[in-house]
């Protein structure tokens, strides 16, 4: 099982990557097939050659790909395979096979021999194939990918790492940067468990461009900074960033490592009321997103990235969720550089069972989320999870121990997690939390139609939330579907009218809360329409977006941007 993701690829004197990404050889095993293609050894063959094999290019979703709704529907176990080269010129240097995620259970086989394995999706994984390569030749990478969203459902394989027997290869394998926003510093550089820190000498420099502006030498080491320009979220200033350039030296002066992590000066408090960015109040404005796109599917697509951001500017947003799974990591980085605030979100969504093995997972989530976005000075806040069963007891205790977990993790952040389905009269948990995140449907699953008591209800709910923990809320979820195209006046559901009316009068309530600091930010629900499984509730997929699931703007995208535009500028 590989925990360690290790840091993202990069390109220097010292670290090179081939991308995989490509049309790899893909095969569907039967739904509910048992698993068959691990009995009959897969792994071992020319997928290629297999009755049916397709092609499947990666990254992206493979439901949306087919014409088949027996694919777009597959549960189940599918198989990716890729030959790859790999050259002479590699050999004698530590190779890994990481992969950015793999939706939701993943066997790795190379050269036809199981390297490992992964549980959960989203997150990157990789492991350690210097062993299993042939150098000068072809090598097979095989992926068994199971999407089936119960892990117990999941077969036993044997898995015994081998270490290796030559002498070990020392590299930096991850990077811990808390910069705050007065030039504080404080790194910690962990070297692969085979090494000898005593053995290297670690050299932090940290660069604004080109230039140097602090050096200091240690595995881990505070210092301060002199004049530092911070990262601000946008509306509030710039996102400055720097490079923290890390070195790793051998006792005869040999550059062994080097990775350049880039982070940014800031701070994140928060106290009753509000959410501060750099000492001063952040009041957020923004959406519940997803990473879905016609024909792409779920899945990292930079075009589809680029778009999406150019248009969050253009509504005058600074905030996002990741909802409801961490997002690509380059997009996080995008966010870093544009200067948006992001919440990251887990993918445990509607918890109801709350039992160890649960726990466990989400445990292994947490972790692995916090391990990889750690550096990012664009995320302000870690959401443990959306809309779980908090009206249950035992959610207290089970929370209770995420919520220490990245506590002791990242002690910068404050810890949310978004409500939906418990109330502040039943749930258990809130009062464990620094952030209180709460999903709100008036004027659509509650009172689908009496536009006039969304104001009140409103202000009702949120208050009471505010009254009873005492700590900052923010508004992560409301709004209506409406089909592009579908007017109607006066307003009926469905219509565009009818979101953009429901956005206004929502608004109102907004106006008020903000007012009386009950609330330190709006999220609407959701930028852009995306599909979902078929149910009465939905007429091909969610058409809550406020742009259609091509990205054009919709009435209520309007609205919402001038809002947006005028509440930015005063933050
Ligand atoms: C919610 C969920 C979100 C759904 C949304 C809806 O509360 O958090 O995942 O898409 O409602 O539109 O039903």
């Amino acid at each position: 099982i590989s925990l360690k993701a290790g840091l993202f690829v990069q390109k220097n004197d010292y670290r090179s990557y081939e991308d995989l990404s490509g049309l790899w050889t893909f095969v569907r095993e039967e739904s509910n097939g048992g698993d068959a293609g691990i009995r009959k050894r897969y792994y071992e063959q020319d997928l290629s050659k297999h009755q049916n094999a397709s092609v499947m290019p990666v990254p992206c979703a493979f439901n949306d790909m087919s014409t088949e709704a027996a694919l777009r529907d597959h549960v189940g176990w599918v198989w990716y395979q890729k030959k790859e080269f790999i050259s002479m010129r590699d050999k004698g240097q530590l190779l890994f096979l990481r992969f950015e995620s793999a939706q939701y259970y993943a066997i790795v086989y190379f050269n036809a021999k199981e390297i490992g394995q992964h549980i959960g999706g989203h997150l990157p994984f990789s492991f350690d194939v210097t062993q299993h390569v042939r150098f000068g030749a072809e090598n097979v990478i095989t992926v068994a990918v199971n999407n089936t969203l119960s892990w117990s459902t999941i077969p036993q394989a044997d898995f015994v790492y081998k270490a290796s027997k030559k002498k070990p290869i020392t590299y930096i394998e991850d990077i811990t940067i808390v910069a705050n926003h007065i030039g504080s510093l404080f790194w910690k550089i962990k070297l692969n468990e085979e090494s000898d820190a005593n053995e290297v000498d670690v050299e932090i420099r940290v660069l604004d461009g080109n230039e140097e502006i602090y050096f200091a030498k240690g595995v881990t080491g505070s210092g301060n900074v002199m004049d530092v320009k911070p990262w601000w979220p946008r509306g509030m200033g710039d996102p400055n960033l720097y490079t923290m350039r890390v070195i790793l030296r051998s006792s005869t002066d040999q550059i062994l490592d080097s990775y350049d992590e880039q982070f940014g000066f800031r701070s994140i408090t928060f106290d009753k009321d509000k959410i501060y960015i750099n000492k001063k109040p952040f009041y957020c404005l923004g959406f519940g997103m997803h990473e879905d796109f016609d024909v792409h599917g779920r899945g990292y697509n930079q075009a589809v990235m680029t778009k999406d951001l150019n248009l969050f500017e253009w509504m005058g947003a600074n905030c996002y969720r990741t909802s409801h799974y961490p997002y690509a990591q380059e997009r996080i980085r995008e966010s870093d550089r544009r200067g948006i605030a992001v919440i990251l979100e887990t993918p445990a969504v509607g918890l109801k069972v709350f039992t160890n093995f649960n726990l466990k997972l989400h445990q292994q989530i947490v972790t692995e989320m916090i391990e990889r976005d750690k550096n990012h000075p664009s995320v302000i806040m870690w959401s443990i999870s959306n809309e779980p069963h908090t009206e249950k007891d035992e959610a207290r205790e089970y929370f209770r121990s995420l919520i220490d977990l990245a506590h002791k993790i990242d002690a910068t952040r404050p810890v949310t997690v978004v409500y939906g389905p418990s109330w502040w009269s039943n749930d258990k948990t809130a009062d464990l939390l620094d952030i209180v995140c709460v999903n709100r449907y008036y004027g659509w699953y509650d009172d689908m139609g009496y536009l006039d008591t969304i104001n009140q209800s409103v202000i009702w709910d949120y208050t009471n939330w505010r009254e009873k923990f005492g700590k900052p809320i923010l508004v992560t979820e409301y709004g209506a579907d409406s089909i592009v195209g579908l007017n109607q006046f006066p307003s009926v559901d469905f219509s565009e009218q009818y979101q953009n009316d429901l956005v206004k009068e929502t608004h109102k309530a907004f106006d008020y809360l903000r007012a009386n600091n009950v609330i330190t930010g709006e999220m609407i629900w959701n930028f852009a329409d995306f599909m979902t499984s078929m149910t009465a509730l939905r007429a091909v997929g969610n058409h809550k977006g406020v742009f259609t699931r091509n990205r054009q703007a919709k009435m209520a995208a309007y609205t919402l941007r001038d809002r947006y535009l005028k509440l930015l500028k005063q933050n």
